[in-house]
């Protein structure tokens, strides 16, 4: 059977539509460091780059010789599509600015690889990108990256596991695509994905139970006695078996990360437009992710992503 490739999907979406001109440059250069990241993963042990690069990040974490490669392969890449104005990453202080001519009409943060922890141990990973246009006629600054995930036109992220997979979102839509491992590139496999009403898993990091206040506890607890738990540790992979299973993924604030883990604008935003899209919904534990104003770039966040009903009802329990 001939499936559509990601390359015919893009064309044949957003070619000769003005309001998406460039995206589609944007999605593929994605789509080819995923290709390239996914191949350096399984050849890492191999290669001896399973380690630390030697350095911290700008979150005081150990950066790994494949976080700082992925982050540099999609700058490279995202650069060089032409289409680019500004790129920040998880991985860089202050982001890169591109270019300003009129072709830079798109802004991109990433998470370059999520999942740092599990890169070694043959666990899935990810990429996470979110994607914004770039306020046009005005220069490009380290402000014009600072814009509240509902004005997102598109979020993509990958999944290097068990076979490859790219989801991209734009309004109203979400598409699956998986890498044909005989060279063909990325194939559409999962149209039109929704998120499923009815939850089954919930994904949480209970072990930091002893950090957490009343409410939290109360919260977590109504989603341990109602579900089963699946906890990959890589919130790429956790939110990707949620959104095609039915589940909800929570990292909540605790004592020893007042402000929650993940990263508001290249973590909770895209996997959030991703969810809202699919018919699910993205929730800080107060209010809508995608509401949020940024005030960094590399800003924390609680994050709480799964069917609407059951985040509406965890919420509730959160703020009785
Ligand atoms: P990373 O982007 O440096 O990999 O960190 C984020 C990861 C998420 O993928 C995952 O949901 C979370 O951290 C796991 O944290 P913990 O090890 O505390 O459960
Ligand atoms: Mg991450």
């Amino acid at each position: 059977m001939k499936m559509t490739t990601l390359t015919e999907h893009v064309d044949s979406s957003w070619a000769n539509d003005p309001a998406h001109e460039g995206l589609g440059s944007v999605v593929k250069a994605i789509a080819d460091g995923a290709r390239q990241i996914q191949a350096k993963l399984q050849a890492a042990a191999i290669a001896d780059v399973l380690s630390a690069a030697g350095g911290v990040n700008v979150h005081g974490e150990a950066v790994q010789i494949l976080d700082e490669q992925s982050s540099d392969t999609f700058i490279r890449l995202l650069g060089e599509s032409g289409s680019v104005a500004a790129i920040g990453s998880e991985e860089v202080a202050e982001g890169v600015l591109v270019g300003d001519s009129p072709d830079h009409r798109w802004v991109v943060l990433m998470d370059p690889l999520d999942g740092s922890s599990n890169i070694d141990v043959a666990v899935s990973v990810g990429s996470i990108f979110g994607v914004w246009k770039r306020p046009p006629n005005e220069p490009v600054t380290p402000e014009t990256m600072l814009r509240p995930g509902s004005e997102q036109v598109a979020a993509v992220y990958t999944v290097y596991g068990s076979s490859a997979v790219l989801v991209a979102a734009t309004a109203g839509s979400v598409q699956g695509f998986t890498l044909d491992p005989s060279g063909g590139g990325f194939r559409l496999t999962h149209p039109d994905i929704r998120f499923p009403e009815k939850c089954q898993y919930y994904s949480v990091p209970d072990g930091y139970y002893k950090n957490w206040d009343a409410p939290t506890r109360a919260a977590a607890e109504m989603l341990r006695d109602t579900y089963s738990l699946r906890y990959v540790g890589s919130l790429v992979a956790d939110f990707h078996r949620n959104l095609l299973k039915g589940g909800i993924f929570w990292y909540p604030a605790d004592t020893k990360n007042p402000d929650g883990k993940l990263r508001l604008m290249y973590e909770a935003n895209p996997l959030g437009f991703v969810a809202e899209q699919a018919g699910g919904a993205a929730s800080s534990g107060s209010r809508p992710i995608l509401d949020i104003r940024p005030e960094k770039l590399h800003q924390r966040v609680p994050l709480m992503l799964g069917p609407a009903g059951a985040v509406e009802r965890t919420v509730s329990i959160l703020n009785t």
